[in-house]
């Protein structure tokens, strides 16, 4: 699963993917590659686990992060070109996180709502594009055959031809089964998951109507300060701690922009723990028990007899696993259990 960071140059892009992934590349430089790296989710809760069990070692679950090389919106051909690279790579990734520009930084007054609102239309002009070769096609082999081979094909897309013309975006609509199937072959990239990042000045408020904009798109929003972010990352853990008990918040804004990405992507967390490890693993929500045990090992889906499973509040209210057991909270669940974020689990298999 990946997560692309898009928008327009110099909005702090791979200021922010250096942070999430510790990438190092240069900043200021607005480079036509893409880059990629993996940056882990951070989890207070796992931190309270490893507390609790005092394991070997601590793992995080991760995510793939793209740095998308970004684009000047009316600047030609050039432009042109870029834009089409950018959509290119779009189209790859299964979440996007547009970074929008609201410190000045020697780049000229903030257009925040310009910013969001261009690049919500690149990315609607695209799927119109490829929906109008569709309907085209379409059309001919109806003119052709009498018929089209699917008949769901054509009120489907004329249906998205409408809403992306007045202004939506295709993640707004409802689709039946059938309509998923159809559609998930083009990447879509109104379709994709958005996670808009106001980044401010530092202490600023990102502006209220774009924030209402961007809601309204379906995106989810979060606010940090990409330079601030930089410097906090730098800090050992103890400063690290001080620096934000003196602004009184809990984490880094990173870590809110990190798992509402995550969150995009459908990803949930749950928790095996241990004298050896303490581990966060990934699993799509609604997955079923036998689906996490094979994001272990497939030996464990494969085998599956049943899961033992505590919910973490009520791990943490128990205070230890034997009093969790002891006050009925470790509950055996079976092949139909759907998996919730933040259980703990410990799989019972036979191969
Ligand atoms: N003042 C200020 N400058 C920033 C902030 N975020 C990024 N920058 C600076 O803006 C410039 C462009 O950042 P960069 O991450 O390369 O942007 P990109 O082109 O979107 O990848 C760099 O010089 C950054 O240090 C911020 O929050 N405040
Ligand atoms: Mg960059």
């Amino acid at each position: 699963m990946q997560i692309g960071i898009i928008g327009v140059k110099f909005t702090g892009k791979t200021t922010l993917f250096n942070v999430i992934t510790g990438a190092g590349l240069p900043t200021g430089q607005g480079g036509v590659d893409p880059h990629l790296a993996v940056g882990k989710v951070p989890d207070p809760r796992l931190t309270k686990l490893t507390e609790m069990f005092n394991p070997k070692r601590e793992i995080h679950t991760s995510v793939e992060w793209v740095d998308i090389p970004g684009f000047q919106v009316g600047v030609g051909a050039a432009g042109a070109r870029e834009a089409t690279r950018f959509l290119e790579h779009g189209r790859k990734v299964d979440a996007m996180a547009q970074v929008i520009r609201c410190f000045d930084g020697g780049f000229g007054t903030p257009d925040a709502m310009g910013e969001l609102e261009n690049l919500s239309m690149e990315l609607a002009l695209a799927d119109l594009q490829i929906i109008e070769n569709r309907l085209e096609k379409l059309t001919k082999e109806k003119e052709r055959m009498g018929k089209v081979a699917n008949p769901l094909e054509p009120p489907m897309f004329k249906r998205f031809h409408e809403h992306l013309e007045s202004g939506g975006g295709l993640r707004d609509l409802e689709l039946n089964p059938d309509e998923e199937k159809m559609a998930s072959g083009y990447a879509f990239l109104t379709a994709k998951p958005l996670i808009v990042v106001f980044n401010m000045e530092e202490g600023n408020d990102a502006p209220a109507d774009v924030m209402n904009a961007a809601r309204k798109a379906g995106a989810e929003i979060v606010s940090l300060c990409a330079t601030m972010e930089e410097e906090l990352a730098e800090l050992d853990p103890d400063e690290a701690r001080e620096f934000l008990d003196d602004l009184g918040i809990e984490e880094p804004a990173m870590n809110l922009m990190i798992r509402a990405s995550y969150s995009a992507l459908s990803l949930q967390s749950f928790f095996t723990v241990g004298p050896d490890e303490c581990r966060a693993w990934p699993v799509r929500k609604g997955s079923l028990a036998p689906t996490a045990a094979g994001v272990i090992h497939s030996d464990l889906q494969r085998g599956f007899i049943r899961a033992e499973v505590t919910a973490y509040d009520d791990l943490m209210e128990a205070g230890s696993m034997s009093a969790a057991k002891a006050a009925n909270k470790v509950r055996l669940e079976g092949k139909a259990y759907e998996v919730q974020d933040g259980d703990i689990l410990e799989i019972r298999f036979s191969v």
